[in-house]
């Protein structure tokens, strides 16, 4: 209940941060997008997990207020960069209550024209349970997310249904390989297994493909060596705050 408190006064007082992980082409090390997401202080400055409150968000339907919160802070930010003289596409997670609100594409169309951010410069990301949710709901939030422009992709993506003929009927842009098999690829081999499915699917798909997690330089070789080409983790990057990410974008 507490946490819930915190969480509210937080939202009420605009003290949500957002912090940006860098994700990079794995062959050049060149900055291709930032991943939002979402971090608070309680009141003695000590950070709360993502993992804490994110899940407490969900269940008081704070995370309608909440994720648009970081969309709009995400935006602003992504538009400092191009201000720097950078175009850094942005993503933001959105959970599955945000997108079964059918004013959300409004809302963003709002957002960037406010801003005024080329829709290209944002991707959504969305778990697969959130896409399965309610299937004719999704391909018709993903058609007017298409018509606008918002790139989108599946986060998680391994760990749900991810069948294949879902993945016909949801017209998205990227698939993302979720961390826990980019994290045992080396050690187990159905992870490794599950990784090269998700990259030939990706590829007979025409999707873009990005891995998650990538801790250390081995993994890092053999997704290259595998063919996905882009990457996220702490190899490269922890997320960063607005400050440092702006440092780390100019570098
Ligand atoms: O940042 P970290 O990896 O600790 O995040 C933990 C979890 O919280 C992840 O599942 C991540 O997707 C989720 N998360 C972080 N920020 C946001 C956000 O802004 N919106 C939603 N819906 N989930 C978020
Ligand atoms: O659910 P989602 O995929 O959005 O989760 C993203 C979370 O993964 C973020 O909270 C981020 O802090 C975390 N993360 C990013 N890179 C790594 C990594 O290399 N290793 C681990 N363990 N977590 C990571
Ligand atoms: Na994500
Ligand atoms: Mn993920």
């Amino acid at each position: 209940h507490q946490l819930e408190l915190l969480l509210r006064d937080t939202l009420a007082n605009r003290q949500l941060q957002v912090y940006y992980q860098p994700k990079l082409c794995l062959k050049t090390g060149k900055l291709l997008g930032a991943e939002a997401l979402a971090r608070m202080q309680n009141q003695q400055g000590q950070w709360v997990s993502p993992l804490e409150f994110i899940p407490l968000a969900e269940e008081t339907g704070l995370i309608v207020e909440l994720g648009l919160q970081v969309l709009r802070q995400a935006c602003q930010e992504c538009l400092s960069w191009q201000q720097l003289g950078y175009q850094v596409p942005v993503s933001v997670n959105i959970a599955a209550a945000q997108f079964a609100d059918p004013q959300l594409v409004q809302q963003i169309k709002d957002l960037l024209a406010e801003l005024q951010i080329s829709a290209q410069l944002l991707e959504l990301e969305v778990t697969e349970s959130a896409l399965m949710l309610d299937v004719s709901k999704t391909q018709s939030m993903l058609s007017q997310l298409r018509a606008s422009g918002i790139r989108t992709s599946i986060d998680d993506f391994g760990t749900g249904y991810s069948s294949l003929s879902y993945l016909k009927k949801f017209q998205v842009d990227v698939l993302k390989i979720d961390k826990s098999f980019v994290q045992e690829m080396l050690t187990d081999r159905g992870d490794m297994e599950i990784v090269k499915a998700v990259i030939s699917l990706a590829q007979s798909m025409n999707l873009q493909l990005i891995a998650e997690g990538i801790e250390n330089e081995a993994q890092k070789d053999m997704l290259i060596k595998l063919g996905c080409e882009v990457g996220q983790g702490y190899l490269f990057s922890k997320p960063l705050s607005a400050a440092n990410f702006r440092t780390y974008v100019c570098q």
